[in-house]
């Protein structure tokens, strides 16, 4: 059982730390914790530049030939590019690849953050307001245009990205913060504002965007909202469902809709935002934002742990919840493989000094430093007490905190640099959470498909565990059909057998539009099929995606 420790030997050790300013193992005072928890220190060697390998983005009509363009659509003509131009009238605001050749500046519009799907657009249009993507939108409606509406373009099922020649519509110049109230904490801001603009506009006043995520200097308000993105904060902000008090959208036919509510109570009939919140652009484009932001946390703590197993892993999350409580703001999951291609990646001097087959990130915001101190000195004493955790480091300062929380947020880009990634993302009853990277390895080894000189690097697992959301990542040296065959839909099969979702936070787009219905029932499916109908009857608004 856990002895009481001295009040004080978690903030002892960071002050011991800070004066030596190297990784010092502090003689214990307290049998149980200081062996293990030791302040955190930095890295000489921070995220070196890595370039790119060479390898090039096939299209992806060549990666999946059984996708045809839908001949509905009518081709792009100069006609329909000298409409845009007038209409957009500055000239930066049309990336015209029709008239002359433009192949540099549109093809970061036509390729997706993986690297895995291409289109072939030949024009993107930058609106600066809703009255111009009203005009543009209703003139693809009238001309049977196709439309692909993109955001920061760092989606991850591929629905940023046209197919064929859809039209691309990117919110990047509707770029303004229209009002913030700071009693009320509202923030009201065009669809393009960039997250981590908002977040340091918020931060002026004392708030938080609710949302936070590793692609967050990209990704846009309006793209966050279409994707209903979860990211680092949702257990403790939650949902974009809850967040977002109101929508401006254009609809395919031009319709400004105008429900930009600033109420946090509003019973008057449907909530109709809430169809554009994951609709993921099949159904309009989001103009507007007004979203409900929390208070600034004054106080704010990051542990990282190693541990020796799932099981470990799921009773600290259970004492965070209990000790911790109000404050607990991320409990985030890393394996061994994760934080394996991260250290390759970025030669980051490891928080730890073992390896263990499990890590995790806690983080606690609040806004009483000393109150914060007590909750966290007691949860780091019981876990460590208990043995629940092995080893653990706790950030003493801002520029520790952003190091500890580049071994969670780092992954994606980590794992990113070899070629390609299989990706899932899936809610799981937590109890199973781990078991599918487990049976994904074994899978992938009795094929022989995993390993030096394989196609697949590895199976790594993280995720947001207080969410119980997996992401399941497989880096590929290249994407290969045997690979994608012995995945798909296997990973699939093994969450519906388990009433989990094949989507816990990145959307369907194109990547999921096969499976949809291993998570949503034929009543489902074609209740949403009715929506689309009724808001794009003409279907111009990403076509080939989901629905
Ligand atoms: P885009 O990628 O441009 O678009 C996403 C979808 O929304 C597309 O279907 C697009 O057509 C549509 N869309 C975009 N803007 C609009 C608009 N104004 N109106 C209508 N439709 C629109 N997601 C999470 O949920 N949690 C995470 O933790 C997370 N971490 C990430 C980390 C990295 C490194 C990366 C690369 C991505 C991550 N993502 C995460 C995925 C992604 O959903 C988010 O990055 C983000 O919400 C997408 O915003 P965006 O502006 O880039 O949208
Ligand atoms: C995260 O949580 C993102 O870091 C990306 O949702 C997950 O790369 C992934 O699969
Ligand atoms: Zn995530």
């Amino acid at each position: 059982m856990a002895v009481p420790a001295s009040r004080s030997t978690v903030r002892a050790l960071r002050a011991l730390q800070k004066c030596t300013q190297q990784t010092v193992r502090v003689a214990p005072r307290a049998r149980y914790i200081p062996q293990h928890v030791r302040a955190f220190t930095l890295s000489t060697r921070r995220h070196e530049d890595h370039s790119e390998p060479g390898h090039d983005v096939k299209y992806t009509t060549d990666l999946y030939p059984e996708i045809k363009r839908d001949p509905k659509f009518s081709e792009l003509t100069q006609e329909h590019v000298d409409f845009f131009k007038k209409t957009l009238s500055d000239e930066s605001a049309v990336i015209d690849g029709l008239s002359k050749d433009a192949t540099d500046d549109i093809e970061p519009f036509n390729r997706d953050w993986m690297k895995k799907f291409r289109g072939r657009t030949k024009i993107v249009l930058k609106p600066k307001n809703a009255e111009e993507v009203s005009k543009i939108l209703k003139y693809c409606n009238d001309n049977m245009l196709a439309v692909v509406p993109q955001g920061g373009n760092s989606g991850l099922v591929g629905g940023s990205v046209p197919v064929f020649d859809e039209v691309v519509i990117n919110l990047t110049r509707m770029n303004k913060i229209r009002g913030f109230d700071d009693v009320s904490g509202i923030l009201v801001a065009d669809a393009g504002v960039i997250m981590e603009v908002a977040d340091n506009y918020l931060k002026e006043h004392g708030h938080v965007y609710p949302l936070d995520l590793g692609a967050k200097g990209s990704a846009q308000i309006g793209g966050n909202v279409a994707a209903n993105a979860g990211g680092l904060r949702f257990l403790r902000y939650g949902s974009l469902h809850g967040n977002v008090l109101g929508l401006e959208v254009v609809l395919p036919d031009g319709t400004i809709v105008d429900d930009l509510s600033k109420l946090r109570k509003n019973n008057t009939g449907y909530d109709l935002k809430q169809l554009f919140i994951g609709a993921e652009g099949t159904i309009g484009i989001i103009t507007g934002v007004s979203l409900q932001t929390p208070q600034r946390a004054k106080a704010v703590n990051v542990a990282y742990f190693g541990l020796e197993s799932y099981e470990k892993v799921q009773k600290a999350f259970k004492e965070a919840k209990m000790r911790l409580g109000e404050i607990l703001s991320a409990f985030e999951l890393m394996d061994a493989e994760s934080q394996k291609f991260v250290h390759n990646k970025t030669q980051m001097k490891r928080p730890l000094e073992g390896e263990y087959p499990f890590y995790c990130l806690v983080e606690t915001s609040g806004s009483n430093g000393e109150h914060d101190n007590e909750k966290l000195e007691a949860f780091l004493e019981h876990v460590m007490g208990e043995e629940i955790v092995t080893d653990g480091v706790v950030a003493q300062d801002d520029t520790q905190i952003a190091e500890l929380w580049s071994w969670r947020e780092g992954i994606t880009e980590a794992i990113g640099h070899n070629g390609g990634t299989y990706k899932y993302d899936l809610s799981i009853p937590i109890k199973d959470l781990y078991q599918l990277v487990e049976d994904t390895r074994e899978r992938l080894n009795s094929k022989n498909l995993i390993g030096d000189n394989k196609t697949a690097l590895g199976v790594v697992g993280f995720g947001h565990m207080g969410d119980a959301n997996l992401h399941l990542n497989i880096p590929v040296r290249q994407y290969d059909k045997e690979v994608e065959e012995a995945l798909e839909p296997w990973v699939y099969e093994w969450i519906q057998k388990r009433n989990g979702s094949i989507s816990a936070e990145h959307g369907l787009g194109i990547v999921k539009k096969k499976y949809i219905g291993y998570s949503k029932s034929p009543v489902m499916i074609e209740l949403m099929k009715q929506i689309k109908q009724l808001y794009d009857p003409k279907g111009i608004m990403m076509p080939y995606k989901y629905i």
